[in-house]
């Protein structure tokens, strides 16, 4: 959809018989990497038709298609909830919202499209198990409490996580991450509302309301990804302008933030270990269990199965969608090609 023509990198290009020779073409690709790595120190962006090394093409697709998967596996949870929501009123805030993830998904398999996978790849890659999606999807909902938690923490740790990445230095990611903010910041508040509803109701909702609190509160923490020691993309990543806050210091953004939060629902955080550090200003958690975070990711999950299978159930009955969509447009392709004669 954003068709351009992509500057190929010289050393492809010298593969597919070029007619430069080599050291012209070396020559060339230091030129080319010296101005791309003045623009990223410049903070300017990098756009679709621009050069850029192979390897920031390959990490920002990486990057996009895991998160555009992340939001439409994403639906499935609180999907799960839409014909049980408790009044009319939470039914249509849950189906936007839900609809809103299924939006995001789209605009980020765009941007990830401009450079130069289709999207018919990418979903491949997510069906056949190839492709990572966030490790927070693989739990379940058990009661209408955890449709709340995933408002409040889930978009929470995802606002965290995505206002840095509107500055991210490729242009159509960074577009798509302004946009998809602002939807993600109604998405939390709703979550807080719906769950301080909860916590101000009957004995039974505050419990259920605890309940749920007490199976988000670690995977959510889990959810930025691993500690910076391990994390094998991070240093590269910010170096590019891609990542612009590491995954420690955003899991501390959030703990900070969100304490106060559920201090104020009057939730007690499952956490015998958590205190306020005075010295630093900051709260600290204890250990984060990160064998069950590695578990979720490599398909070893409570729901990793039961949401692939969802997926690929969806993707093979809405065929004749596609097939629909592209016969209509071939259709008015050549309506259009007719009337201009
Ligand atoms: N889950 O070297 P790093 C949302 C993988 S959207 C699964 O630190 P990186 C909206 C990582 O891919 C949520 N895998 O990696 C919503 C890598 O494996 P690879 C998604 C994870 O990329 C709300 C390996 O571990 N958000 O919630 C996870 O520098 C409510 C090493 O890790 C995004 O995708 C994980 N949690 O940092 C929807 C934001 N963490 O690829 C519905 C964009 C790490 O080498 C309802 N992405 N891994 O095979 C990012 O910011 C980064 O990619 C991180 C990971 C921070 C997720």
């Amino acid at each position: 959809m954003y068709t351009q023509a992509i500057d190929t990198d010289p050393q492809f290009v010298a593969t597919q018989g070029a007619m430069r020779s080599v050291g012209a073409t070396h020559a060339s690709h230091d030129r080319l990497l010296a101005s791309f790595d003045q623009r990223i120190a410049n903070d300017e962006k990098i756009e679709a038709q621009d050069w850029m090394p192979a390897a920031y093409r390959k990490t920002l697709l990486r990057q996009i298609s895991q998160h555009a998967h992340s939001e439409v596996v994403g639906m499935l949870p609180e999907g799960n909830w839409i014909t049980r929501a408790p009044s009319l009123r939470r039914k249509a805030i849950l189906l936007a919202k839900v609809q809103d993830e299924g939006g995001h998904g789209l605009y980020l398999y765009s941007a990830a499209e401009t450079l130069g996978s289709s999207r018919a790849e990418m979903l491949d890659a997510l069906l056949e198990g190839r492709a990572k999606y966030s490790s927070i999807f693989n739990y379940p909902t058990l009661t209408w409490a955890d449709v709340g938690c995933i408002g409040w923490l889930v978009d929470g740790a995802a606002i965290m996580n995505q206002v840095p990445l509107c500055r991210c230095s490729y242009g159509p990611y960074a577009r798509a991450m302004i946009r998809i903010c602002k939807e993600e910041s109604f998405h939390q508040r709703q979550g807080f509302e719906l769950m301080l509803a909860l916590c101000q109701g009957s004995e039974g909702q505050k419990q259920m309301a605890q309940e749920a609190f007490n199976r988000w509160w670690w995977p959510v923490l889990m959810m930025f990804g691993p500690p910076d020691a391990d994390s094998v993309h991070s240093t590269q990543t910010m170096q590019w302008g891609i990542k612009r806050i590491s995954n420690d210091d955003l899991r501390q953004q959030f703990l900070d933030a969100t304490v106060p939060q559920a201090q104020l629902l009057g939730l007690s955080i499952p956490d015998s270990d958590l205190r306020y550090d005075d010295s630093s200003g900051h709260w600290q958690c204890g250990p984060i269990q990160w064998e069950e975070f590695w578990r979720v990711v490599q398909g070893d999950g409570p729901c990793n199965r039961e949401r692939l299978n969802t997926r690929r159930i969806a993707h093979e009955e809405g065929a004749w969608v596609r097939e629909a969509a592209q016969a209509y447009a071939l259709k008015q392709a050549g309506q259009q090609a007719q009337a201009l004669g």
